[in-house]
């Protein structure tokens, strides 16, 4: 009886939390995703954020001392904090207050009430050089492991031999199993490239396994936030930016979140607007309100703007261009197969826009797909060039509709 309870009030607690999500994912306000980032000293740990979350992470980010072990930083164009643990020596004497105070603060976070203001995941460094796993650290894992936060260890630096490393892997595995620490997921990354005299570079790799790994584990509240401050896997942006769009259509469709009289095309753009502010932050751009509200006014200003009758025919088709999941593609076709003609008015404009968002929304998204793989992440972060480059896109992709 008393489980059943639990379940549902879980149940219940994980429905208000999708609802939050989805009222947040519509207005790009994502809230933060908690990941602590543990390791000794040189193992890599801001090498590693850098490379995932984008070097203006650690820059601009002001490191705040929460205790004398660990200082979070972040800003407030990424949803992420990193909780980084700093200056941890293995044969260090007072490693083991450390580990005891890091403990104690993640356990503390971790018994909020407030499920977004948790610790949300672990990521523990090794460098997979270091040959060795025992000792302080294990007892630090395990110590770490226990507090029930998911959690996952990995080997960085992994250039060395590849025999070597996953003997390394191996080894880890063996060692946490006989101390029954438990099945944790291990990654080999390589963070950035290395360069090694008179040999080619070699290139990072292991970061998208990683990001997998850490949705896989993440609890589900928080994934999108965790998607949109990552800069490794644009699948899973584009994958929430497809339901981003679908909010809107379907707000569209059922006259948007409040009754507008009349002015419905207003209406419609500004709706636009907000929704390509929320796919702007999915992907990581600096673009906010007025940035895209000029690439609206270049649009407005030039003549390439697509009358209603052609987003009819070519919606459809644009939209089997993009990569939607199965049911997703059926909602829009439905969509697009309605008539307008023989509805009632209002019946009718609702139907349009909401084909309009879709459209557009699909364009924008497709666009800024796009760009994102041309530009260097540090372009990126300048809104101007920004602008610009995103604009041509988008009037590039237009124009074959005309
Ligand atoms: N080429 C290459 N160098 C790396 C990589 N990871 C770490 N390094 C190098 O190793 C050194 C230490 O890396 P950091 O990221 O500063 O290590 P850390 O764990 O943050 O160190 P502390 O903050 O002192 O605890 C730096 O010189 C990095 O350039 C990597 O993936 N590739
Ligand atoms: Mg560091």
């Amino acid at each position: 009886m008393m489980e059943l309870t639990g379940g549902e009030d879980f149940r219940k607690q994980q429905q208000e939390l999708n609802a939050e999500l989805e009222a947040k994912l519509s207005t790009g306000n994502l809230p933060t995703a908690n990941i602590l980032v543990a390791g000794i000293t040189g193992t890599g740990k801001s090498t590693l954020v850098n490379a995932i979350f984008g070097d203006e992470m650690a820059a601009t980010g002001t490191g705040q001392p929460i205790t004398k072990e660990i200082k979070s930083y972040g800003n407030n164009d990424i949803p992420v904090k990193i909780w980084d643990t700093v200056g941890l020596e293995l044969d260090s004497t007072t490693t083991r207050e450390s580990i005891r105070n890091i403990k104690q603060t993640i356990a503390e976070k971790s018994s909020s009430k407030d499920p977004f203001d948790r610790m949300h995941c672990i990521w523990y460094c090794i460098n997979s050089g270091s040959n060795r796993y025992q000792g302080v650290e294990l007892e630090f894992i395990k110590e770490l492991y226990s507090v029930g936060v998911p959690f996952i260890i990995i080997l960085t630096q992994c250039w060395g031999d590849e025999n070597e490393v996953n003997n390394f892997e191996m080894e880890i595995r063996r060692i946490n199993s006989e101390k029954g620490i438990g099945n944790i997921d291990i990654v080999q990354v390589m963070a950035q490239e290395m360069k090694l005299r008179g040999l080619p570079p070699i290139p990072p790799f292991g970061l998208d396994k990683l990001v997998d790994t850490t949705l896989a584990k993440l609890p589900e509240f928080i994934t999108s936030s965790f998607i949109a401050a990552q800069k490794i896997s644009k699948q899973e942006k584009r994958k929430c930016g497809v339901q981003i769009i679908m909010e809107y259509v379907n707000a569209a469709q059922n006259g948007f979140w409040e009754k507008v009289p009349v002015a419905r095309v207003f209406a419609t753009n500004l709706h636009l607007k907000n929704m390509f502010v929320a796919l702007s932050k999915m992907y990581n751009t600096v673009l906010d309100e007025s940035a895209v509200e000029d690439i609206i006014n270049i649009f407005n200003g030039s003549k390439i703007q697509i009358k209603g009758k052609y987003i009819e025919s070519l919606g459809a088709f644009t939209l089997f261009q993009i990569n939607f999941s199965n049911d997703k593609k059926k909602e829009l076709q439905a969509l697009f197969s309605q008539q307008e003609e023989g509805l009632d008015k209002e019946m009718s404009e609702k139907i349009a826009s909401a084909k309009a968002i879709a459209f557009y929304g699909c364009v924008f998204m497709d666009s800024i797909d796009e760009v994102w793989d041309k530009l260097k992440s540090k372009e990126l972060n300048e809104v101007r060039t920004l602008i610009y480059q995103l604009a041509g896109t988008i009037r590039d992709k237009l124009k074959h509709y005309k």
